[in-house]
């Protein structure tokens, strides 16, 4: 859903929706500003010119000849042959192309969900609903999700078709891992269960059948009305969003100033041939959000990346050890003109340490709430004004959320802001990401954690007077994260 379809004052993570949801396409912004640098461009669209044999078949009849033989000299049975040779390989090639196609970049058609990236597609009634539809019983692994701020886990009921809280009671750090498992992470990470009150007036939910042996954890978990300890559990399959940052301090970007190690630990510096190109946010060891249109055309290969974390200067990557990229995805519906579902996943061929200046953010959870103007910042290597070179030093601040429909009003943006896309900064002007932050977060702290509000996407400019920034909305693609993550293990 919409994060700002609901009535003031929330912006409110739903989470967990098919990603095909929305549908609207909006018209291309002419005034985009163009990606950053251009050091590729995808391949123009080819041409397939059917080829005419030109040259004269035979000289001037003298003798005459039987009509048949006249048609089918030696020469026009050739030419026959090479035409047909032809249409045969156009035709193999073409119906190749398809079949790639379908199996391989294709995308589910309407509101069904893939399994994995088998190509088999679902409908989401056929999600959790206790029966394998897909190959891998994709469709029944993830019927878990953390909810809200504390990170409750919540188990899908097919039988209610809702959402319940996990009863605490006989709950141990083996469950924990296997729903942090299910979800996507890496047992590695695992971070902690936690009891949590549950809150007042709960009346449903999931509880631990200990006597069924061992089976499926989903298998032993049933619905009830009542739980003994009066606790749930709260989930953590990551420790994530920590920052050294003190919230108050004013922390450049454009009209910024630069960060301190350990303030922003998720951010990445994206290169490609040793140039700074893109931001992008770390939110596992192994895993790296950033903007599609960052990851475009020959960029989409992974061969071309190498990230830097753990760094505060771009001389710094200098010395400092790179990571290899072994996997690029970009969300399917990503569209380049209008850039709606500007999001891409960066898998990498070895593991990041983590450390206080290296380490995850949080993913926005749903039932995740943010203020119509809640303070968010951003943070990047990005120019500090429009034209400028990418800075030396990471630069950060502070931008608060601007509600969608201010964001497209005829003197801002125009209908161009998505569903899929927040606007953060000032309509006044002054602060805002621009060329080289692309990718990059933007982040809020709440409850002392900081979440992936969203990631750089576009704007006209930079920092001009009602043309703030543009961000991807995390809180929709959460889903399709987590679904990568666990297909692409
Ligand atoms: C860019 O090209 C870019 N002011 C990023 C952000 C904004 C404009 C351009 C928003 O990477």
């Amino acid at each position: 859903m919409d994060i700002n379809s609901g009535q003031p004052p929330y912006y409110e993570n739903h989470g967990y929706q098919p990603e095909n949801f929305y549908v609207t396409r909006q018209p291309v912004d002419t005034n985009m500003y163009p990606q950053y640098p251009h050091p590729y461009y995808p391949p123009s669209v080819p041409h397939y010119v059917t080829r005419v044999p030109t040259h004269q078949t035979a000289p001037p009849v003298v003798q005459p000849k039987p009509p048949s033989a006249k048609v089918c000299t030696p020469k026009i049975k050739k030419i026959l042959c090479i035409v047909l040779s032809v249409a045969i390989l156009l035709t193999v090639a073409i119906i190749a192309a398809v079949l790639i196609w379908y199996f391989v970049i294709s995308s589910c058609p309407g509101s069904s969900i893939e399994c994995g990236s088998s190509g088999t597609c679902v409908s989401p009634s056929e999600w959790c609903d206790g029966v394998a539809h897909c190959p891998n019983s994709e469709d029944e692994n993830r019927c878990v999700r953390l909810y809200g701020p504390n990170f409750i886990l919540e188990v899908y009921s097919s039988v209610s078709k809702s959402w319940y809280p996990v009863c605490h009671d006989d709950w141990n750090d083996s469950y924990g891992k296997t729903a942090c498992k299910d979800m996507g992470y890496n047992i590695n990470t695992y971070y902690y269960s936690q009891r949590v009150a549950s809150e007042r007036g709960s009346t449903s939910f999931m509880k631990l059948n200990t006597s069924a042996g061992n089976i499926d954890l989903y298998k032993k978990l049933y619905k009830s009305a009542s739980c003994l300890s009066g606790t749930v559990v709260a989930l953590r399959c990551i420790k994530c969003g920590i920052s050294s940052k003190n919230a108050n301090l004013q922390g450049r970007i454009v009209g910024g100033s630069a960060s301190a190690l350990k303030e922003w630990p998720w951010q990445v510096s994206l290169h490609v041939q040793g140039s700074h190109v893109c931001g992008g946010s770390i939110i596992t060891p192994e895993w790296i959000v950033t903007a599609a249109h960052c990851v475009e055309g020959q960029l989409s290969s992974p061969y071309y990346w190498s990230v830097y974390a753990g760094i505060l200067t771009q001389s710094e990557t200098g010395y400092s050890s790179a990571y290899k990229v072994t996997k690029i995805i970009s969300h399917p519906s990503y569209n380049s003109d209008s850039k709606d579902y500007d999001v891409a996943l960066m898998k990498l061929q070895t593991s990041l340490r983590l450390t206080d200046a290296v380490g995850p953010v949080c993913l926005p959870n749903p039932g995740l709430f943010f203020q119509p103007e809640q303070e968010c910042w951003i943070s990047g290597w990005g120019a500090e004004y429009q034209g400028g070179k990418s800075s030396e030093v990471l630069n950060a601040v502070m931008v608060p959320l601007i509600e969608r429909s201010t964001c497209n009003s005829v003197n801002v943006y125009n209908g161009l802001v998505l569903p899929t896309m927040v606007c953060a900064g000032y309509l006044k002007g002054g602060k805002d990401s621009c060329q080289g932050d692309s990718g990059g977060p933007l982040v809020t702290e709440n409850n002392s954690v900081w979440w992936l509000v969203g990631d750089t996407s576009w704007g006209t400019g930079c920092a001009s007077r009602r043309r703030p920034g543009v961000y991807g909305n995390m809180t929709v693609f959460t889903d399709w994260i987590y679904r990568n993550m666990q297909a692409n293990r």
